[in-house]
């Protein structure tokens, strides 16, 4: 033989080898969702959304996939995930069985629903791992197209990586040289987040590889329905790169062609990696084997001809016959390929539900034998019998099964002696088991908000007055200066410096890759800024009004306020969102909807400083901790004076603590942001008339005033009115909930307990518009003074 046979020969080996694996990749995990969907069938698994029929792409998609990459998809990638080796199949059955171990269920604790997929970025202490050195999947969300923004700022990333100089880099990037893989259905592209999406990546000209998995279907809805000329590259083709402009490089690809697939993720991984230019791949020709999900069959809404062409066209059957046409292995080695497979996948899946039911069946046979015992001394032994007897009963059993048990014997035992055991057994499992579905809400590290200290403003030997949007301006000087990886982007952020001047000049001082203009797309904006907090940046997405922030809110209330909670803590997003709001004029640059806000976004810290320095002060704390934090300013402020302080970047406001700005005897009144200035000016007005109110800044409403500092004021005081610009009903509602049933002020209370917020409507036009929509410092008067007039009629007889 001679050296080039040899070559040849080994050559073939390799090739064939890579493809076998492949191929039993694809037919392992089809084998997994042929299983998994039977399990949900037989009432062992709740839900189940498969990967089959989609297998064969994915495996191209791997191929191409490199250490430091970050995938951001969606349900169908269980195939993706088996193939770069962070998925195995007894993972797959545990995310299905909702196992609640991050050892056992990788993706999400058994937080998610299978199908749902992500690596974990940080350790168990909540720092990052080195992200360069494994392949990275962002977490992944059920609403369709919800990927799609944080895939823009994971490719955005290695821009700024690529250019940006001075940043460790370490563990998040080699030269900005890792791809963004996209992945969605060709339906959920009728979302705007597609669009908007695919839109700003061609601008952005970001290193991103969007891929649409294309079965003609979303559920039972055909593509007719869902896409013009039904032909999702057909129609982005002006997307396509030319002599006109730089744009996205387009790709087709059919299913089930695994060479023409592997060919095409290979351009596509070579054109994003070397020249930053997005590529979208249009896979087409796919199927779907079982129908959408559990929850429906297919026959419901494909016809015998699709049904047919979807046998025949199925993508492992075709890579099957694409092996043996061409001769790389015979059909027996395949065959016993397949029934590998099937062992495999069964053995997995056993040893997925032992590992999954053992421990709660553990938990339950301690609690049989306490209640047991307990019976053998109650009075209501029989009745005890029985819980046991079916709890015993049960083959699979669920934690709330025994929590229920024991939660029921509980009330039969309340006065007898075994009531102690039991009470303390339920408290202790509840302890215990609690943080399984609770726990990473917000962050666990020693980076969490609560671990930086307060620093007040110095302003030095002689003070001197500014204009709030200088104290801004200059702080966040002082910032960029500090952290290289802290950037801003946002509509009119880069040029001008924002529309208030809080970042004038400073895109000159630190370029335009960190200070930043963005187009007018704010659901991508914060996409922006997640994908990029995901890599290790420090992103701060400025969204220009507090009216816009719906168009973002879906995005982060449905991915940011999640991500940590939904990887129990393995990868997180601290990304400051800026904006500004409350009070200026009309219908959409006036509002306040905190209560909307606080409501949607748990997971978030949500913060309303009074002034521009409380609100610098947000971001020097932020910029220290791990934790993402929506800060909204006044958007009247800019204008007002107040002291410049010398020690920029280092003062710092903390977070969840409330600020008593004027003590008083009679009253508490609680508000924040813009409303604070005229709750002020009431109160001095209310003391002529021999009130003397005590003014509480919230400051922060997410978290809330965790000293309890409200209800001290309340014991002294008596007295309470929450006063702020949302609806009745919203922000206010809120903070009394939090002041009455958390802080149990009910106790210290003489008056009934009140809010004064604005009208129902938004806020009309102008003075007279602000005047009859929000509460006016009158309005704050008489409030105060009617809840006196009913305590203290004669001293204070009614106005009206
Ligand atoms: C915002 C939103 N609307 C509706 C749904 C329900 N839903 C889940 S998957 C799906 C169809 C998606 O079809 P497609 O994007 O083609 O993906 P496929 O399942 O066909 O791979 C729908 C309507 C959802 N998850 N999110
Ligand atoms: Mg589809």
């Amino acid at each position: 033989m001679t050296g080039t046979e040899t070559k040849q020969a080994l050559s073939f080996t390799d090739f064939k080898a890579e493809v076998l694996n492949d191929y039993k990749i694809a037919t392992t995990s089809r084998e997994a969702s042929l299983l998994g969907r039977r399990e949900v069938l037989t009432g062992k698994a709740k839900f189940g959304i498969f990967g089959d029929g989609k297998e064969v792409p994915q495996l191209a998609m791997a191929k191409a996939f490199k250490n430091g990459d970050f995938r951001s998809g969606y349900y169908r990638d269980q195939t993706f995930m088996m193939a770069i080796g962070e998925l195995t199949i007894q993972q797959f059955f545990a995310g299905l069985y909702g196992h609640a171990s991050i050892e056992a269920d990788p993706m999400s604790a058994g937080r998610q629903m299978g199908g749902h997929f992500a690596t974990h970025s940080l350790d168990e202490n909540g720092n990052w791992k080195n992200l360069t050195q494994q392949k990275n999947s962002s977490s992944d969300i059920s609403p369709t197209a919800g990927q799609m923004p944080r895939l823009l700022g994971l490719a955005q990333a290695s821009k700024i990586y690529r250019n940006v100089r001075g940043i460790d880099a370490t563990n998040f990037s080699d030269n900005g040289n890792e791809i963004a893989w996209g992945t969605i259905g060709n339906a959920s592209t009728s979302e705007g987040l597609f669009f908007e999406t695919i839109n700003a990546a061609g601008v952005l000209q970001v290193p991103m590889v969007m891929s649409v998995w294309d079965d003609d279907y979303g559920i039972s809805v055909h593509a007719r329905h869902q896409t013009t000329k039904e032909n999702i590259s057909e129609i982005l083709k002006g997307f396509q790169r030319d002599e006109k402009g730089k744009g996205y490089e387009i790709i087709r690809a059919k299913g089930w062609d695994y060479p023409e697939l592997v060919a095409a993720y290979e351009k596509a991984a070579k054109i994003a990696r070397e020249e930053h230019v997005p590529v979208l791949i249009h896979v087409y020709q796919l199927t779907q084997p079982q129908g959408h999900s559990t929850s429906g069959s297919h026959e419901r809404y494909k016809n015998a001809d699709r049904l047919a062409w979807e046998g025949e066209f199925d993508c492992i059957a075709q890579m099957k016959k694409w092996i043996t046409d061409n001769n790389i292995a015979p059909q027996e080695e395949l065959d016993a390929i397949d029934a590998q497979a099937k062992a495999d996948v069964l053995e997995a899946k056993k040893a997925a539900w032992t590992a999954y039911q053992n421990p709660i069946k553990e938990e339950r046979d301690g609690l049989v034998a306490l209640l047991k015992s307990i019976a053998a001394g109650s009075d209501n032994g029989v009745f005890i019998e029985k819980f046991i007897h079916e709890l015993t009963g049960i083959k699979e059993p669920m934690r709330k099964d025994a929590l229920v048990a024991a939660r029921k014997v509980l009330r039969l035992v309340v006065k007898e002696n075994g009531k102690q055991a039991l009470s303390a057994w339920i408290k202790n499992y509840i302890e215990d088991i609690q943080p399984k579905y609770s726990s990473h809400l917000y962050s666990q590290s020693d980076k969490n908000i609560f671990t930086v200290a307060a620093v007040a403003p110095d302003y030095g030997d002689t003070p001197e007055d500014a204009d709030g949007r200088m104290i801004m301006r200059n702080n966040f000087d002082a910032l960029f200066a500090k952290y290289p990886e802290a950037l801003v982007f946002g509509e009119d952020c880069g040029n001008i410096g924002d529309v208030n001047q809080g970042l004038e000049g400073l895109q000159e001082k630190y370029g335009d890759f960190r200070i930043c203009d963005a187009g007018i797309r704010e659901a991508t904006i914060m996409g922006q800024g997640i994908g990029m907090a995901m890599r290790g940046l420090r992103p701060i997405a400025e969204i220009q009004y507090l009216d816009y922030l719906l168009y973002a809110l879906q995005i982060m209330s449905d991915d940011l306020a999640t991500v940590h909670y939904r990887t129990a803590g393995r990868q997180k997003a601290p990304l400051i969102i800026r904006t500004r709001g409350h009070r200026l004029e009309g219908v959409w640059h006036s509002g306040s909807p905190m209560g909307m806000i606080v409501n949607a976004v748990r997971g978030i810290n949500v913060l309303v400083p009074r002034n521009m320095t409380k609100a610098a002060g947000f971001y020097n704390t932020l910029m220290e901790t791990d934790e993402p934090a929506l800060v909204i300013e006044c958007l009247n402020g800019y204008r007002l004076k107040e002291k410049m302080p010398v020690n920029l970047g280092e003062f710092k406001t903390p977070i969840g603590v409330v600020e008593t700005i004027k003590e008083g005897t009679d009253i508490t009144l609680v508000s924040y942001g813009s409303t604070l200035r005229l709750v002020e000016q009431a109160a001095k007005e209310l003391q002529e008339v021999g009130i003397n109110a005590e003014i509480i800044d919230v400051q922060s409403l997410l978290p809330f005033d965790v000293n309890h500092d409200i209800v001290k004021s309340v014991a002294k005081t008596n007295r309470l009115l929450v006063i702020d610009e949302d609806v009745p009903g919203g922000g206010s509602a809120y903070i009394l909930q939090q002041i009455i049933d958390v802080q149990d002020a009910y106790k210290h209370l003489d008056s009934k307990p009140d809010t004064l917020a604005a009208k129902e409507h938004r806020p009309a036009y102008a003075t007279d518009g602000d005047y009859f929509s929000k509460p006016s410092v009158e309005d704050i008067y008489e409030k105060v003074y009617s809840i006196f007039n009913e305590a203290k009629p004669n001293e204070f007889p009614e106005l009206y």
